[in-house]
């Protein structure tokens, strides 16, 4: 499907350091970035949102620490292959559209129209894929068929709806994203999106790859029988056609860890007998109210409704900027008050004649971004050169331009 408008990005002279992020599954930095091998083309997934309710700012969080690794890639010299999905189809999102009574194809288009619009406004760099599960059908249709002879994938016991599954725990690999104990993994995936005490499956944490058609509920013909595609099978099928194996690195909310990355990588692995990703980055949890903030919780600040309550998206986009992308966090008005008093800030010195030398702040910057996209550092060091700017007496007026082509290039907040 279509993604979003690319923003312009100005062009600055390569540093060619490759940036280092947590990876969970081997809990420690990792450098990340394209063998010499690979033709310089860095390989992202990210997954996309459940288009059944606006971008909030937990959403918003997370695809701004993912453009944070792009725009590193982009600074360090790289092309960048950037696939994101879109779960047009799942649970939630008919669940949502029942209970509205609005038709499930029309509310994902107009939700993920609505996502489009925030993430420009953002300035958060589009996939160059963006793909829809529907769209995705005969993919995942065709990756099950592919495990079939591993003997992983088995229909339920169920003389009505023998629904397909993943036998997880039996796959190389298993547990190798999230480490989880079988309890407490059992405890998370009946709560994220599995069926623990679905009657007829092997083991309790077998997941859903195909569900059989049900009365009342799109399904597609295959030659698994008319149904619709699992949740992590459907990343997994996109991520594999679009990005190939072992790709660079597969990110999302730390919410996905388990079972969603878990189980979408063992499928892959299953598949190919390749890892799916070489590292796997979790961004935060942002919260509100004393709780994560979530759709079905209903604990909303929507993007779309700060800005058309006039607030800067800039100001927006500083405001996620100022948390570490690792660290949960609750959002206050108190973020937003300071975020816009930095803007502002930032915005006086760019009609500055003068200002201090750019040096030591540009390398500060990139050092930042390359230290696990710590962006807080990255915007200290801006606030540092801004202040220590304001009181100089210099002639250095290329310094304004340097510093904010950095700030625009690789912080992606145009000022
Ligand atoms: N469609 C699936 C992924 S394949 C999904 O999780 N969709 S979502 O709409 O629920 O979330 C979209 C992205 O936002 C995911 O990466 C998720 O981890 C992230 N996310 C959701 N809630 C929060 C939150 N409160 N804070 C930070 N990130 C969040
Ligand atoms: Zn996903």
């Amino acid at each position: 499907m279509k993604a979003w408008q690319r923003p312009d990005i100005p062009a600055i002279t390569p540093d060619l350091r490759l940036p280092r992020v947590h990876d969970t599954a081997t809990g420690g930095l990792v450098e990340v970035g394209p063998d010499a091998d690979a033709a310089q083309q860095a390989r992202l997934y990210v997954c996309g949102i459940t288009p059944y309710d606006a971008t909030h700012l937990g959403h918003a969080n997370t695809y701004v620490a993912f453009d944070l690794l792009h725009r590193t890639w982009l600074d360090a010299g790289l092309d960048v292959h950037y696939t994101q999905n879109v779960t047009d189809v799942d649970d939630p999102l008919l669940e949502r559209a029942e209970a509205t009574g609005v038709d499930w194809v029309d509310l994902a288009e107009e939700q993920t129209q609505l996502f489009r619009t925030d993430m420009e406004a953002l300035r958060v760099i589009p996939p160059a894929d963006y793909v829809g599960a529907v769209e995705s059908i005969d993919l995942v249709t065709d990756l099950i068929q592919r495990l079939i002879p591993t003997g992983l994938v088995y229909q339920v016991e169920d003389p009505e709806f023998p629904d397909w599954y993943f036998a997880t725990g039996q796959a190389p690999g298993a547990g190798e994203v999230a480490h989880l104990d079988r309890e407490a993994a059992l405890a998370i995936f009946g709560e994220r999106g599995g069926d623990p005490d679905r009657p007829g499956k092997r083991d309790a944490l077998d997941c859903l790859v195909w569900r059989l058609a049900r009365e009342g509920e799109p399904s597609w013909e295959s030659p698994l029988g008319a149904g619709r595609p699992g949740w992590h099978i459907e990343c997994a099928a996109i991520a594999l056609e679009h990005l190939g194996e072992a790709f660079d690195v597969q990110g999302g909310g730390s919410d996905l860890v388990f079972p969603h990355h878990e189980m979408s990588a063992s499928e892959a692995r299953a598949a190919t007998g390749q890892p799916f990703a070489r590292a796997f980055v979790h961004g935060g949890m942002v919260g509100y109210e004393g709780e994560k903030m979530s759709k079905s919780k209903g604990n909303l600040v929507l993007v779309s409704k700060l800005r058309a309550a006039g607030v800067d998206p800039m100001a927006i986009r500083l405001v996620l900027l100022d948390h570490h992308y690792r660290s949960d966090w609750e959002y206050t008005d108190a973020d937003l008050a300071r975020a816009t008093e930095r803007l502002a800030a930032w915005r006086a010195i760019a009609n500055n004649p003068t200002a201090f030398p750019a040096g030591e702040t540009v390398a500060a910057i990139r050092d930042a971004l390359r230290d696990d996209l710590d962006a807080p550092a990255a915007l200290a060091a801006v606030d540092a050169w801004v202040a220590a700017s304001a009181a100089v007496d210099s002639d250095e007026t290329e310094s304004v331009n340097e510093v904010l082509t950095l700030v625009d290039s690789l912080l992606g907040v145009r000022i």
